[in-house]
């Protein structure tokens, strides 16, 4: 009874911890491993050291393909990037890392 009780808890806190992790888009991931992205950026704003990209899916977090802004862990991430370049980038706690045209 003990060892169900403890699958459903530990099933349940997975579940929650995936659906936050799309849901959120702004809440630190808890794993710290970088994950690799592609996409195209879409938007470039130095000033607030985000980029706009429409990402394809991003299995290692669970995201299906969408359009969202990321922030740069620093913005001279964002030199030499173009609005409508294929990129590919890292993420780490859902900030990018790094990021290069493709
Ligand atoms: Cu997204």
């Amino acid at each position: 009874m003990k060892f169900i009780l403890a699958s459903v808890a530990a099933l349940a806190l997975s579940s929650a911890a995936v659906a936050q992790d799309h849901a959120g888009h702004g809440a630190p991931a808890a794993s710290a491993a970088a994950v690799t992205g592609t996409g195209v950026v879409k938007k470039l704003d130095a000033k607030a050291g985000t980029v706009t990209i429409d990402h394809g899916p991003i299995k290692a977090l669970n995201w299906g393909a969408m359009t969202m802004p990321f922030k740069v862990a620093d913005a001279s991430l964002l030199n030499g990037l173009k609005v409508g370049a294929k990129v590919t980038f890292q993420l780490k706690d859902q900030k990018i890392v790094a990021i290069k045209a493709m």
